[in-house]
């Protein structure tokens, strides 16, 4: 009796070790990729360094990951990012929403042109029941979101007019990123959309061949000096572009439970850090990031809410169209999220 319960302890022993031995940290590999679509010097860039940094020094150079910045794991092609996340080309990502809507569809949520009003509204959804169902829906297609950064609020900016009215967008070539929903709003408000990966768009901009863009403030306009190629800028908080910093599963499920726990943390330390970077200059009082745009030339026009409403008004069929692609309840949840925080 007492040799059978010995071995028996023995048994559950090996079966408690044994699969631990799976994950034990020589099996590392040597190094672990981490796409970024932007290049190294922008926020974005640079909280993935940040990320990685913090990971190699506190597991003393266990998880070494290097940062593929410029899209150079999928070869340029930014919406593609999520098939090679998901395939585990790239074991770690921080990743705009935009990039992976053409492939998880309810992110286009943060596509919906005029839908968040300000950062309040959009850390309400990211931060209650909807970021938790938008996680759990990652995580059931293979990758763990590990922390929310941010791009920020997408605002326009070209070469020919002031834009204050819907009218002034009338024929305008502004370059999108390759997402349907970008082309639809584009389209309904007049504007004559082309897509081009950010790797390309940066050249038609230098060359004439768009007359305008959207992106960020401070995490893309300031950088790449937008007003070299742009005199006019509208401040109009069309859609938001929050940043995902996740982890492919597998590659999460190999490291021990104590590096995965530095993973998390680290996560979360950079891209906290990447946020609060990217949003400094845009939350009154502090508008200094827009005194950046006019010292260094450009014509800025803020949207009041009745010129906002305007815009709306005008893209009403792209969020009828795009409510079902989304999913009727988590569109509901994140109105219901924005309307409580006001
Ligand atoms: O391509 C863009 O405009 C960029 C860099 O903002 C994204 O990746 C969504």
């Amino acid at each position: 009796m007492i040799k059978r319960s010995f071995a028996l302890i023995t048994i559950a022993a090996l079966a408690l070790i044994l699969p631990a031995a799976g994950i034990a940290a020589d099996n590392y590999k040597k190094e672990y990729k981490m796409s970024v679509v932007v290049g190294p010097k922008l926020p974005w860039g640079a909280g993935a360094t940040k990320f990685a940094d913090l990971v190699r020094e506190r597991t003393d150079g266990r998880i070494n990951i290097k940062v593929y910045t410029s899209s150079s794991l999928m070869a340029g092609k930014q919406t593609n990012e999520f098939l090679i996340h998901r395939q585990g080309v790239a074991d770690f990502c921080f990743a705009s929403t935009i990039n992976w809507s053409t492939t998880i569809k309810p992110l286009n949520l943060f596509n919906l042109p005029f839908f968040f009003p300000d950062y309040k509204a959009l850390d309400a959804v990211t931060g209650g029941e909807v970021g938790t169902e938008l996680a759990d829906m990652l995580n059931q297609k293979g990758v763990t979101l590990l922390a929310w950064g941010e791009n920020g609020f997408r605002e326009i900016t070209n070469s020919k007019h002031a834009i204050a009215k819907p009218a002034d967008l009338e024929g305008l070539k502004v370059r999108v990123v390759g997402t349907p929903i970008f082309i639809d709003t584009m389209k309904a408000l007049g504007a004559n959309p082309v897509n081009m990966n950010w790797g390309d768009a940066q050249v038609a901009f230098q060359q004439g061949v768009v007359d305008g863009q959207e992106n960020p403030v401070v995490a893309i306009e300031i950088p790449v000096k937008i007003w070299q190629f742009h005199k006019y800028a509208t401040i109009w908080r069309y859609v938001i572009d929050p940043l995902m910093l996740t982890v492919n599963n597998k590659a999460m499920a190999s490291f021990t439970p104590e590096d995965q726990e530095i993973i998390r943390k680290a996560a979360i330390e950079a891209a906290t850090e990447q946020r609060s970077i990217v949003r400094k200059g845009l939350i009154a009082p502090d508008l200094s990031a827009l005194e950046t745009l006019r010292s260094n030339g450009m014509e800025v026009v803020e949207l009041d809410e009745t010129a906002r409403a305007e815009f709306r008004a005008k893209t009403g069929d792209v969020y009828q169209k795009w409510t079902p692609v989304v999913g009727e309840e988590l569109v509901k949840k994140a109105e219901a999220a924005i309307a409580a925080s006001r």
